[in-house]
Order: C-alpha cells, then structure tokens, then sequence
C-alpha cells in the first residue's frame, strides 16, 4: 500500500484514503537476533523462506479475524470496555464502518498477513430492512475489494452472523420458526455474493445458537433434518453463482447455546456423512472450542486430518483452568508444533489457512498491543513449523507408530486390516499362539522425544 499521512491532518468523520492510522509503526521486519523485549518484530517468522519445499507463508496462511480485532471493545459480561480505538467515533455509521475498514488494511497490510476473515455484520451495519443491510453491505465490499486490490491482502473467508440479532435467539437454521430459519436463508445467499465478489476462498457456518437450551421445548431430530436441508440449499446455491470457495463448519459444544449441535469434530463429521454433506464441506477447528469439548489442545485437528476433513484452523487457545472460550492468542509453542506436524503430514491447509480468531485481553489496551498480539502468535506458529519440520524429517515418532502398528503389516494382521478376516480364523490363531507378548506404549519416551524439538 502507498504511505499512510499523518491522521492528525484529518477529522474523525473523513474516509479519504491517504490517513495513517498506527502511526509510528511501519511494516514487521524480521530480525532473528531481536532480544527479548524487542516485540515488535519477527523473531522466527520469515515469509519468503523456503522450509520444506514451500515459503513460510504459504505453510502458514496466517488470517486477521475482523471481529475481535477491530469490533472488540475489551467489554465484558462484569465491566464496560476497555479498548480505546482512536478512529471509532461511537456510531453504527456507514462512514465509521468504512474508515474502520481502512484502518483494518492498513493493520494487515503493516503486519504482513496474507488474509483476512469477516463476519457480514461486522464489517457493515444492519439496515431497517434486509434491502438496505444487503444494500450497506454492498457498498462496504466495493471499498474492500478496492482496500484488497491495493495491499494485496486476500479473503480466508467470509461468514454470516446468525447470533447475534434477537430474531435468532432461538436460532437459525434450528429454529422452531421456519420465517426465521427463511431469514437466515436469505443473509446466507447475500453472504455467500459477496464472500464471492471478494475472492473469499473458503466460507465458514459457526452455529452458536443451533442447539438447545432445554430438551423440554426441543425437537432435536427435527432440527437437525433442518440444518441439513439448509446446507443443502447452500450448496445448490453455491454452485449455482459459481462461487468456488471451500464450505466449512467449525465445531463448538457449548456457549452461547447450553448445548451445540455441532459439539466437536466427531459429531461435525457423523452429521455430514448421515445426511451425505461429506463432499460439500470440510472443517474450521478452533483449539479453544476443542478444549471446552473435554479434549486436549489439538485433538479435533488431528482427528478431523486423519478423515480427511481438516479444511481450516482458527488458531487461538483457551486457558485449560477456565471453563470458557478466552479466544487467547496461541503463543505455546509445544501446541503450534503439535499443529503444524498434522498440517505438513497432510500436505498443507490450502485453500484453509491459520485465521487469528483471538482478542487481546481488555487489560491490553495500548494499540501496540494490536500488533504484538499477532507478531508474537505468528511466531510461535513459525517456531512450530520449523520444529515440525524437523520433528517430521528425522522420523522417530512415526517410526514408532509404524512399528506399534507392524503386527498389521502381514499375515493374520493384514487380513483383519482388508476386512477379509473371521472369527474362527481369529480363534484358530489363538490356539496356535496363545497369549500375546505385551509392548510398552512407551509414553513418556514419546513426551521426552516431543521435548527435544521443542
Ligand atoms: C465463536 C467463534 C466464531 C466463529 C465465526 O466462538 O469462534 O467467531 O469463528 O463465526
Ligand atoms: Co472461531
């Protein structure tokens, strides 16, 4: 992007392009021999270095979230916001949605991020009437399109807000009333236009109020055949306007809904191939939503990977002590290894990425912290990458997995694993055999092997 002017020069309410808006802080460079306050810039992450046949940044296809970074306040349910940000003038107005906007590129364009992501009802305001949202929508996605156009950054993927505004606090596609699931219908098709007209590559359903609050008023077989039937007209759509992007769903098991349909990849994954949607969707998961499901940091990755349905990572994390979604940024790195190890063994992400759906605590309230946040993220996904890719090349854990396995490799083993196998066939081993010689699982010697690449 051409250089930013001061912002002082212009008043609050102006859209021209040409404001500065982080004055003082210019493109991320990397330098690896930062010391270790020096936090403003890239320690680890290199975009244009090749580690495994590929650049850093198509390995890692970082994405800015919209909605916490510039719709985020720091409020919350105990206490007003926190978070001054000098170019918001208060109001819901087109011209503060579109000097936001410019705000936002300048911030992906400074960090060096390839992507951004966006809620519809974050990025533009809702009208009286579906026609005047589609039509503030309309014209907040010319000014990003032309913002894209000139920085160079790309839509990860767009999504619909289907939980905020009252008509869905019973929800969307689930709700009882088929005038709402209808209304929902129709902000998906605008969604999906303009996710299109910005080239978005992906387009994500995160259905936080499609569950239940209590199993007295709900018909839970009803809805779910409803949910289905909604993605269904999604898909036919879809291919309809020849909107090409990857669909994806990203589990969640509870908050704001008691429960959630769509509670963690499993049950993500036995829906889609009950109602034969496997071919039409892949997966967004979000660590911090895996942990609130009752699993470790990256078990939804590596079980949706190990499907094939690992579409995409909102790559945040929880505080394992608290039992809500803090949507922190990822900054451990053991957990960004353990990451990137299932993305490089299944290829890479693309047309996925890493989408930042993080907040800087309301503590964090100087703009610097905007950018240190991200920086520092960014760079723990780089050290991952780098210790995956060692971790991968030298081979000593899936050695040991293939060994673990190797009793499937032939004979008996390898008929069970074709499904050619019997029971008698089995019982005849036995008696042949007898007792098996048990092996170590041999934990800890993985857990210490882990340690030393981390
Ligand atoms: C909510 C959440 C959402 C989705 C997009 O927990 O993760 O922001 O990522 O709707
Ligand atoms: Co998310």
């Amino acid at each position: 992007m051409s250089s930013f002017a001061p912002a002082a020069k212009r008043s609050r309410t102006d859209v021209d392009s040409g404001d500065e808006f982080f004055p003082g802080i210019g493109s991320i460079p990397y330098k690896p021999d930062a010391g270790p306050t020096e936090t403003l810039v890239f320690k680890h992450y290199n975009a244009d270095e090749v580690i495994n046949g590929r650049t850093m940044r198509e390995w890692l296809r970082f994405s800015v979230c919209y909605w916490h970074t510039f719709r985020g306040t720091g409020a919350d349910p105990f206490g007003f916001p926190t978070l001054n940000r000098p170019w918001e003038d208060g109001s819901d107005s087109m011209a503060n949605a579109k000097r936001r906007l410019r705000v936002a590129f300048e911030f992906f364009h400074k960090l060096g991020v390839p992507y951004w992501t966006f809620h519809d009802r974050d990025i533009s305001p809702e009208g009286a009437t579906l026609e005047e949202t589609n039509r503030n929508l309309d014209e907040i996605t010319d000014l990003a399109l032309e913002l894209q156009n000139e920085t160079g950054v790309k839509l990860l993927w767009g999504t619909c807000n289907l939980f905020a505004h009252p008509r869905y606090m019973n929800g969307a596609s689930t709700n009882p009333d088929a005038h709402v699931l209808a209304y929902a219908a129709a902000q998906v098709k605008k969604g999906l236009e303009v996710t299109k007209k910005l080239g978005g590559v992906n387009f994500v359903f995160w259905g936080g109020r499609e569950g239940y609050h209590t199993l007295l008023n709900t018909d839970i077989g009803r809805e779910l055949d409803h949910m289905a039937n909604f993605f269904k007209m999604v898909i036919e759509y879809k291919n309809k306007i020849g909107f090409t992007g990857q669909l994806l769903i990203e589990p969640k098991p509870k908050e704001p809904s008691k429960h959630q349909y769509d509670y963690d990849a499993q049950t993500v994954m036995s829906f889609l191939f009950k109602y034969g949607l496997q071919n039409d969707f892949k997966l967004n998961i979000e660590p911090n939503h895996t942990t609130l499901a009752g699993h470790c940091h990256e078990h939804d990755i590596v079980v949706a990977s190990a499907n094939k349905l690992l579409g995409s990572v909102d790559s945040n994390t929880g505080s394992p002590d608290l039992g809500w979604d803090t949507d922190q940024f990822p900054m451990d790195v053991k957990n960004t290894t353990a990451i990137m190890k299932v993305v490089i063994d299944q290829g890479g992400l693309t047309p996925g990425g890493l989408n930042f759906d993080c907040k800087v605590r309301r503590e964090s309230i100087d703009l610097t912290d905007m950018f240190v946040s991200h920086i520092g993220a960014m760079d723990a996904f780089a050290r991952g990458l780098r210790n995956a890719t060692r971790m991968i090349d030298e081979g000593h854990l899936s050695t040991l997995v293939k060994e673990r396995y190797s009793s499937f490799d032939s004979g008996l083993g390898a008929r069970i694993e074709a499904g050619t196998a019997s029971l008698e066939e089995c019982e005849d081993f036995i008696h042949s055999k007898g007792e098996p010689t048990l092996l170590s699982g041999r934990q800890e010697h993985c857990e210490a092997v882990v340690n030393y690449y981390v």
